[in-house]
């Protein structure tokens, strides 16, 4: 190969043998000028900030500390599932729900799209362990990417650097991340703020437990610890090994006898789960307090509980519709600084605005585009996935256990969707298998933080339809088997819900965010076996008296109509959900048809 040596190839400061063959073989193949391998370190972040600002990335905040302003190339601006592949050995393992290519094919197109992919740039070498290092099994990965934007967002986003590497000795497991914009750079070519490729591909080898992602530097795409590793590659890990990796939301919830309790949370994307995991009550006397926004590993304890850990460091949440009045601790999280907002507006003193945060917007504004906005414009000045990356260990109200390498032991998990119609505000399952059928049937409308149409409703199960690294028919085997296998009278209590139900005018019939503390109470007492419900069709209803609803400003008619079972929307769910179950054929475990016949029969 080359005669010259890359600098920082030879010196590297470690001797994990399969970790230095691997960054050799992925930099002959790549050819970047020079490899870093990045320590983590307050130098460091500034170094490649500093260098951020000068390439034109960054814009350094004049109102918020060491916090930067980002606008993405116009076309990489959220995860692109339709670019987005599991490819197991067996096109079966992938299932119905993924995209799937022969490994051996893929890895021939996407070895000839590395070829030189990172000439004129740096590769970084960023080690990194999801969840706390301390653990018995720390959750190691590298990553290597020629994106300084993607270093310094790993920095907040997963414990990276130096630590890490020592931790990973000399021959500890990782899941190898290989990324690249897939923008090399000629002798003397202008470098542009935001390098990628019109060809994206985000790929998966589930049997090697490896990730290949080429073309974007956004989000998901590109920071490879959080859907890539923690959820489609965890996932499987998780079916082969008895645990769970879910698309979850951890909350800690006291209520006003100072009795906590831990609740997981599943909703798609853009759906609410930061808004939940920091939900401030408005209800006297109880307390929320934060774990995790977006994913959960779940495995049991000695004591046959089932706990949940967070293997996240940081919070990468929807900026629109983020503010003092919705998310007041995401407020305060972002307001110490330290952070990256992507896609978001510039004001004209140096601090960031969008859609949401403030009742009057700003008389002027540098939009995400980067061209003059006024409240006058037509278009949004944010991107409505634009998003800020900050450090979690800045949240005022992060739960003390956060660093608990053994989680929490969770009481209840929700499932929920954005649905305009149909589904009640609350619903507690009447067993594991029902809240399994209520995962497997989940169903939202599409929101903006994938690429295409928005709005439109589909069959997200387990909000992890984007995110399931095997087949989902035996993703639900696994939590049917799960169930099996467990002390029934341990295992978390299931429930639905559904905060976007709307009115005939269109408005929504609950007003959400801090009143949502309103069902958790509920749930809570159900737990206890103290609030009512009515028994409908599809499950445990709150009677409109069980729900607390003191001090709201919402009629008893609209509460019911929250509340309501309507028999007729739920018929025309049935055939819908037929078609969705026929698709996994005998990958479908026989218990959900079973639910569903119960549901039809309840229905008649
Ligand atoms: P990802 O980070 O993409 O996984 O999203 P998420 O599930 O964490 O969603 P998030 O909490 O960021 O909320 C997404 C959008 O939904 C934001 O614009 C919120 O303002 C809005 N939202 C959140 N909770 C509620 C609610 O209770 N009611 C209503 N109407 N909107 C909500
Ligand atoms: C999501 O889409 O669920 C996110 C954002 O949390 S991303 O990191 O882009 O996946
Ligand atoms: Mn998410």
């Amino acid at each position: 190969m080359t005669s010259v040596a890359t600098p920082g190839l030879d010196n590297a400061p470690t001797t994990h043998a399969r970790l230095l063959a691997w960054v050799r073989e992925m930099a002959e193949l790549t050819t970047p000028d020079r490899v870093v391998w990045v320590d983590g370190s307050d130098e460091e972040w500034e170094r490649l900030t500093q260098q951020l600002v000068d390439a034109g990335t960054f814009t350094r905040l004049e109102k918020k500390p060491n916090s930067f302003w980002c606008a993405s190339d116009p076309s990489d601006v959220a995860r692109v599932e339709d670019r987005t592949f599991i490819c197991s050995v067996d096109e079966a393992d992938a299932g119905p729900t993924n995209n799937w290519m022969d490994p051996g094919e893929m890895k021939s197109i996407m070895t000839e799209l590395y070829r030189g992919c990172m000439r004129g740039r740096t590769m970084y070498v960023i080690p990194f362990c999801m969840g706390p290092v301390e653990a018995e099994n720390p959750m190691f990965g590298v990553e290597l990417t020629d994106s300084e934007y993607v270093v310094v967002s790993m920095r907040v986003m997963a414990r990276i650097g130096s630590a890490i590497l020592e931790a990973m000795g000399e021959d500890r497991p990782f899941v190898p991340a290989m990324h690249s914009l897939g923008a090399p750079l000629d002798e003397g070519q202008q470098d542009v703020p935001w390098p990628c490729s019109e060809t994206k591909y985000i790929v998966h080898f589930p049997e090697e437990r490896m990730i290949w992602s080429y073309g974007s530097g956004y989000g998901g795409n590109a920071l490879l610890g959080k859907k890539c590793y923690s959820l489609r590659i965890a996932s499987v890990m998780a079916r082969d090994e008895g645990w769970l990796a879910e698309h979850m939301l951890i909350l800690k919830l006291t209520s006003p006898q100072q009795k906590t309790y831990y609740i997981a949370a599943a909703f798609p994307s853009a759906c609410g789960k930061t808004n939940l995991a920091m939900l401030e009550p408005t209800i006297p006397g109880w307390k929320v307090e934060t774990l995790g926004d977006d994913i959960a590993w779940m495995r049991f304890g000695e004591d046959g509980r089932l706990y949940a850990l967070n293997p996240e460091f940081g919070l990468f949440g929807v900026a629109p519709g983020t503010g003092w009045d919705t998310n007041p601790n995401a407020m305060r999280t972002i307001d110490k600084g330290n952070s990256v907002f992507t896609n978001v507006a510039l004001t004209d003193d140096g601090d960031i605005w969008w859609e949401g945060m403030t009742e009057e917007p700003p008389a002027h504004l540098t939009s995400w585009k980067k061209q003059d906005w006024t409240p006058g414009s037509d278009e949004p000045s944010s991107h409505p996935n634009s998003r800020f990356c900050t450090p979690i260990t800045q949240c005022p109200i992060l739960a003390p256990e956060y660093t608990d390498p053994k989680g929490v032991p969770i009481s209840a998990i929700l499932f929920g969707g954005r649905r305009k119609t149909t589904i009640p505000l609350v619903t507690e399952a009447r067993d594991w298998n029902h809240g399994v059928f209520m995962g497997a049937t989940l169903s939202s409308e599409t929101t903006a933080a994938a690429t295409g149409a928005v709005g439109v409703v589909r069959r997200d199960p387990f909000a992890m339809l984007p995110f399931i690294g095997y087949n989902a028919g035996d993703y639900f085997g696994h939590w049917v088997e799960t169930g099996k296998q467990h002390d029934a009278t341990k295992l978390p209590k299931i429930f639905y819900v559904n905060w976007f139900r709307r009115d005939e005018d269109g408005g929504f019939l609950w007003p959400g965010f801090g009143e949502n503390s309103r069902v958790l109470k509920w749930v809570v007492e159900r737990l206890e076996g103290t609030a009512a419900a009515e028994e409908t069709a599809v499950g445990h209803v709150p009677t409109p008296d069980s729900l607390d609803v003191s001090g709201l400003d919402m009629t008893r008619e609209q509460v019911e109509k929250a509340l309501a079972v309507d028999k007729d929307e739920w018929r025309a769910e049935v055939p819908q959900i037929t078609e969705w179950f026929q698709k996994f054929g005998d990958k479908l475990p026989s218990t959900m048809w079973d639910e569903l016949a119960i549901l039809e029969h309840r229905l008649a």
